[in-house]
C-alpha cells in the first residue's frame, strides 16, 4: 500500500485544495493530511478564517483523505514520513525544490496549483462585494 501525505493551512477550503488532494490520492492508497495548526499558521505569518478543528475536520470529510495529523513545526515532515511509513511527499508546485531535501527519506512530487483560485483571492472578493 502506497501511502502519501500533504502539508498545507486548508482555510477557506476551495477547489484548488479539492484537486490538490484528489491528485495527490491518486498517486498512492492512502492519504495523509498535516494540516496546519493556529500556533503554527502564526508562525508562517498566515492569518486564517477558520481554527485548525473546523480546517482539520473539513479536510477529514474529504473522501480522497485518510488520515488527518497537526501540522506544529516546520521540522516534522522527516520525521512525520518514517513516523507513517511514508513513501510519497506531495504538495504544490508554489513549494518548488523547498522539501527536495525529504528525497532522502521517501519520493518527493510537486504537483502544478491550480490557477487563479486562493484563500486569499476568496478573501479579497468578498471584500470587495464580487461574486
Ligand atoms: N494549492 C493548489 N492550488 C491553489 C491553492 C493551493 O494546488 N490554487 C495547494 C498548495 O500548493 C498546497 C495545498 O493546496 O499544496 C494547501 O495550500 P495552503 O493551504 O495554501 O497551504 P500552505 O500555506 O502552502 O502550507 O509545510 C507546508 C505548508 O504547511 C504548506
Amino acid at each position: 500500500m502506497k501511502r502519501v501525505i500533504t502539508y498545507g493551512t486548508f482555510d477557506l477550503f476551495h477547489y484548488g485544495h479539492l484537486r490538490l488532494l484528489e491528485r495527490a490520492k491518486a498517486m498512492g492508497d492512502y492519504l495523509i493530511v498535516a494540516v496546519s495548526t493556529d500556533e503554527f499558521n502564526r508562525i508562517k505569518n498566515k492569518h486564517c478564517v477558520y481554527p485548525y478543528i473546523e480546517r482539520a475536520a473539513i479536510v477529514r470529510a474529504i473522501k480522497y483523505v485518510d488520515e488527518v495529523i497537526p501540522e506544529e513545526t516546520w521540522e516534522q515532515k522527516a520525521s512525520d514520513v518514517i513516523k507513517h511509513g511514508v513513501d510519497l511527499f506531495v504538495i504544490g508546485d508554489d513549494w518548488q525544490g523547498e522539501f527536495d531535501f525529504l528525497k532522502e527519506y521517501c519520493q518527493v512530487h510537486y504537483l502544478e496549483r491550480t490557477p487563479n483560485i486562493s484563500s486569499t483571492e476568496i478573501k479579497g472578493d468578498i471584500r470587495d462585494g464580487k461574486g
